[in-house]
């Protein structure tokens, strides 16, 4: 049975790619993503994760960048950090595929990865290998799908390619911004500012830059929900990635306990083989598939966390608190709500604090599931790992619906490929939908549900229901079909 889905499943893509891309033979519902990287101690950590989730999407680039922390001889991690975890995976990855045939040959990986703009903090001046790359990647029309381009540091070789496309290209302006997605973790340097808004700003470009993600950052002890801290310790981290999960989950730099973390802060209750930290994992999550079809708009909310837009098409975090004002310039150290909260606030008003990181950690245990079962991939064979449940709605996933309409929502067809036993939760996504009240869901632990669409419900307002689905296996998996139903 199980390798009947699993073959069903694998010719349903191939038909499906065929059938609505003829004239390619890439995969298409891939999302595409370039990352760009300062090499920092977390850097190397979400490269781990970040490898173990590389059958999600068509990976463009893999570059090495600066930012105002690091650069070539500032605390520098090497021209060549990726190396290692890149030749690991090239050790993996005959296993990997036994539980997805997609993850990207290893000669694939390395033929993407360069070095970007790193002689200085947002040094922009230079074409280095990996500014030429995006550029490349950007002009090339044989691919017109959007584009997440991520900054795990600085923004500067991002920037740089920009000005090379601008200067080179102008003609092809338009058709690279068209194509672009942001997700920076903070401005790590000035180029955002300096160049990229200036003159890019006017295309209006999709852009988050996320504070949010202290919650998986250093500081996670502090920030971390009682009831999901366990993941994040020794107990947890050990067995589950540390040992026994083939070289890359060996590879990852867990807290060595005392005080030889170049910029980390000790403290007495983190013990060795704690998570260390992940700040830059956000920008990546944020673009796994989950069925929380998170990157249909920044406010949706997923598993990389969820945005509010401040101007323009710029999304940044959602401060509790009443009338603040976002600054007009750089989001980063000295101005993001959270670090000035961490550095200034705490421990006092801590509900402000659990809400504005409530949308990375209310899914923090089940991301830490997910890395558990892909470290398994590694090492385990397929009917040994554990893989997550593919949940189906029958109804669609956008419906419209008059104030009063009954609504039934049935999720037959959802299935696990390993047969394992599921669970199902249904409910409203309130933070994400425009409908201010809430709505009556009956049997939300069923495989078929069914409300009323309030009468006080405005026309264009939507609701977001979420179907979440958990399986019975090791570690646990959960994925979801969000449905939207717009009022008419
Ligand atoms: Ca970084
Ligand atoms: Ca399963
Ligand atoms: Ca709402």
């Amino acid at each position: 049975m199980k390798y009947h889905l699993k073959y069903f499943l694998f010719f349903n893509v191939i038909l499906n790619t065929y059938l609505l891309f003829p004239q390619s033979n890439k995969i298409i519902d891939k999302t595409r993503v370039i990352i760009t990287s300062d090499g920092e101690i977390d850097d190397e950590c979400s490269m781990v994760r970040f490898l173990l989730y590389a059958n999600e999407w068509d990976i463009e680039g893999i570059i090495t960048s600066s930012s105002q922390y690091h650069w070539q001889g500032h605390k520098w991690a090497g021209d060549d950090w990726i190396d290692p975890y890149l030749k690991a995976y090239t050790e993996v990855y005959p296993n990997l595929i036994k539980h997805d045939k997609t993850y990207p040959a290893p000669a694939y990986l390395k033929s993407i990865n360069f070095l970007g703009n790193v002689e200085s903090e947002g040094e922009m001046e230079k074409v280095t290998a990996g500014s030429q790359h995006i550029v490349n990647v950007l002009l090339d029309e044989s691919d017109n799908r959007p584009i997440w381009v991520q900054a795990w540091g600085g923004t500067n070789t991002i920037a740089k390619a920009l000005k090379t496309i601008e200067e080179e290209y102008p003609n092809k302006i338009a058709y690279v911004a068209n194509k672009l997605r942001f997700f920076f973790i903070w401005e790590q340097d000035n180029t955002y500012q300096t160049y990229i808004r200036p003159h890019w700003g006017k295309y209006n470009i999709q852009t988050i830059i996320c504070d949010q993600f202290w919650a998986v950052a250093y500081q996670w002890d502090k920030i971390m929900p009682e009831n999901k801290i366990s993941y994040f310790k020794n107990d947890w981290m050990t067995p589950n990635i540390l040992e026994n999960h083939g070289p890359l989950c060996s590879l990852y730099e867990a807290y060595k306990g005392g005080d030889d973390n170049e910029g980390f802060r000790a403290e007495n209750h983190k013990k060795k083989g704690d998570f260390r930290s992940e700040g830059d994992s956000p920008a990546f999550i944020y673009t796994i598939p989950t069925g929380l079809r998170s990157l249909e708009s920044p406010d949706y909310g997923g598993w990389g966390g969820r945005y509010v837009k401040v101007r323009e098409n710029t999304w940044l975090d959602q401060v509790p608190e009443d009338n603040y004002t976002y600054p007009e310039g750089r989001w980063y150290t000295s101005t993001a709500w959270g670090r000035q909260y961490m550095k200034n606030i705490y421990p006092k008003n801590q509900d402000l604090m659990n809400t504005y990181f409530k949308p990375i950690t209310r899914w923090a245990d089940v991301l830490q599931n997910d890395f558990a079962a892909r470290a398994d991939w590694c090492v385990k064979s397929y009917d040994e790992a554990n893989h997550a449940p593919i949940v189906k709605i029958k109804n669609g996933i956008d419906l419209t619906a008059k104030p009063g309409d009954k609504i039934k929502l049935n999720s037959k067809g959802t299935y696990d490929p390993d047969g394992n036993k599921l669970s199902y939760s249904w409910w409203q996504f309130k933070e994400a939908d425009s409908y201010s009240g809430e709505i009556q869901i009956l049997n939300t632990n069923d495989q078929t549900t069914k409300f009323v669409v309030p009468k006080d419900a405005k026309k264009g307002d939507t609701i977001h229901v979420i179907c979440e689905v958990k399986d019975d296996g090791t570690p646990q998996l959960t994925r979801y079909q969000r449905i939207i139903i717009t009022v008419k």
